[in-house]
């Protein structure tokens, strides 16, 4: 078909990753054609690289009704894409670029869903292979993949939008970035919308003490260049699964409920947040449900709204939804990541690692190639360690 033909051919080439430094040095510079040139090459390469891997999935889970929606989606605005790159291949009028605004903020709608539809798609999957027949690990590995991707583009398109587009830009940000984020004003405004959110749930919440410690200089406050709304995602996602922890492991004791602690550091390389609570952690050996996609026990995935851009973006509060997996994606996409060090029967300490350069925020996203296709066909290699149970 013409868009196995379009894959391939965009497959050929390797993206060009960004650092947070170049999105905001190009968001200062960079015309609106500089910006679709970039485009008008970029997004179509990302696109055909995660379409191939999706083509690798198991055909079990390609014949998911979900999962067909958005094949079809995205099969769509790779046509799109590269059918309006051919017909205007030297054409740099503004009239072009206008049109090519409008095409990626309507291609940008037609995605706004899919980590819905593809959380559906794993729902309908579960009903059918009743008894995990499936690669766990595999699923899991292409997910992650598939949902950086998805967050990649997704940021390109906004930058685009926002810098050329009707979209509304925030005062003193460039894009979605702002070069001056106070982590402490983020963790503040986190603690707030978690504590009301648990408040709502469970009628108490857990007191949030937040300590700041710069190792270039104790008096100045931590601050980075970043997405705020995405660092407001992760550090409100660990917020919530700690109050959740500690209210339910103390729901019966009378005595007030332990504090999280939230301690935020800057040195040479990295700025960490950790967040300590006293909720009772979980097993070592079961702190991969708690990222897994597969074993989300979040009541109804299509009710919640994932996007860190939408302001509106709510989780529930019970069950472990996709919202640790996905604030660890937003962690590794810009070359940090996030981490849970459990103590079973006591409570959690919990790490986002952030990169306290932005030429040092580099996007992490996925190319396909050979390594990828054996992780698929052989799924997690096994075999050369003993399993204890
Ligand atoms: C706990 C258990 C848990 C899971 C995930 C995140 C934080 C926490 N805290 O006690």
């Amino acid at each position: 078909q013409e868009v196995t033909t379009y894959i391939n051919r965009y497959w050929k080439y390797s993206p060009s990753p960004l650092s947070i430094r170049q999105l905001m040095d190009f968001g200062r510079t960079a015309t609106s054609q500089d910006s679709y040139r970039y485009l008008r090459c970029e997004l179509p390469i990302r696109l055909a690289h995660i379409m191939k891997e999706l083509h690798h999935l198991p055909n079990i889970l390609m014949e998911m009704p979900s999962v067909q929606t958005l094949n079809g989606w995205y099969s769509q605005s790779l046509s799109e894409l590269i059918e309006f790159r051919e017909k205007n291949a030297d054409n740099d009028s503004d009239c072009m670029v206008d049109k090519f605004t409008d095409l990626i903020h309507n291609i940008n709608q037609r995605h706004s869903t899919v980590i819905e539809t593809m959380a559906k798609g794993i729902m309908e999957l579960k009903t059918v292979v009743k008894n995990h027949s499936l690669d766990h690990s595999s699923l899991q590995y292409f997910l992650d993949r598939f949902y950086i991707n998805r967050t990649s583009m997704r940021l390109l398109i906004t930058q685009h939008l926002t810098l050329f587009g009707d979209e509304e830009p925030f005062k003193r940000h460039i894009g979605c970035i702002n070069p001056n984020c106070s982590v402490m004003k983020i963790v503040e405004s986190a603690a707030e919308d978690a504590s009301s959110l648990c408040d709502q749930y469970y009628m108490a919440a857990p007191k949030v003490e937040i300590e700041e410690h710069n190792a270039a200089g104790n008096l100045s406050p931590v601050t980075i260049c970043y997405i705020p709304s995405q660092l407001h995602y992760m550090v409100f996602e660990l917020l919530k699964n700690s109050m959740r922890a500690t209210v339910e492991k103390h729901i019966e004791g009378y005595s007030e409920l332990p504090p999280i602690k939230v301690i935020i550091t800057a040195g040479k390389e990295d700025i960490v947040i950790r967040v300590v609570d006293r909720g009772g952690g979980v097993p070592l050996n079961k702190l991969d449900v708690v990222f897994s996609y597969m074993y989300s026990t979040a009541p109804d995935p299509q009710q919640s709204l994932f996007d860190a851009e939408r302001s509106e973006s709510i989780s529930p509060m019970a069950g472990y939804g996709y919202g640790l997996p996905l604030s660890r994606l937003y962690a590794r996409y810009l070359n940090g990541d996030l981490k849970l060090s459990p103590l079973e029967g006591y409570g959690m300490d919990a790490y986002i690692y952030l990169k306290r350069f932005s030429v040092n925020a580099n996007e992490v996203i996925p190319v396909f190639s050979e390594a990828a296709t054996q992780r698929y066909k052989f799924g997690n290699l096994s075999g050369d360690w003993t399993c204890p149970q």
